[in-house]
């Protein structure tokens, strides 16, 4: 059991502060939770510019940088970790692509977006930077493992 939820894939994923201001939050958790990922972590929380310039470090040498972390520390921000199989890779495909102009109709910006300086949320990219991005923004005791009986009917 233990064993077993180490194990699964885990993904972090923010609602940044556009989508918290534009009353999304529920209707993004709403979709990773009817698709049957696991809510491990989650907290509402007003990132520092120092902090999103760590979260954001790997892209400090785009001119968006500033701005983008400006953004993203101009407001609430809901930071959660969702688990289960390919959740780093589905978890993209459930958001879409970085430009809203460029999702899919029935990803989350393709729906909800329309620029890519506002596209509301955010997702790992990779398993080593959901675990960089996990470490950064939760601590340990802040994950909670469970059982899911859901996990019974939906793989
Ligand atoms: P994210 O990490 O937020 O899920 O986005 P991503 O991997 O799809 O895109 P990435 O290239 O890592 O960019 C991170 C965030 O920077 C903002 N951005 N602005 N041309 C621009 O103004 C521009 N390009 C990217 C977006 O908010 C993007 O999500």
């Amino acid at each position: 059991q233990e064993a077993h939820a180490a194990e699964m894939e885990r993904t972090f994923i923010a609602i940044k502060p556009d989508g918290v201001q534009r009353g999304l939050v529920a209707e993004i958790i709403s979709r990773f939770e009817r698709k049957g990922f696991k809510l491990v972590a989650i907290k509402i929380v007003v990132p520092s510019k120092q902090f999103a310039q760590k979260h954001y470090h790997d892209l400090k040498e785009r001119p968006f940088f500033n701005g983008l972390c400006d953004f993203l520390s101009s407001g609430p921000v809901v930071a959660m970790v969702w688990e289960g199989e390919g959740a780093i890779t589905y978890g993209r495909k459930l958001i879409g692509a970085t430009d809203p102009q460029k999702s899919e109709p029935g990803t989350i910006r393709g729906d909800l977006a329309v620029v890519v300086g506002r596209n509301i949320i955010h997702g790992s990219d990779g398993p080593e930077t959901a675990k960089d991005e996990i470490n950064l923004w939760f601590k340990g005791e802040e994950l909670v493992s469970y059982t899911s009986n859901a996990e019974k009917w939906i793989y």
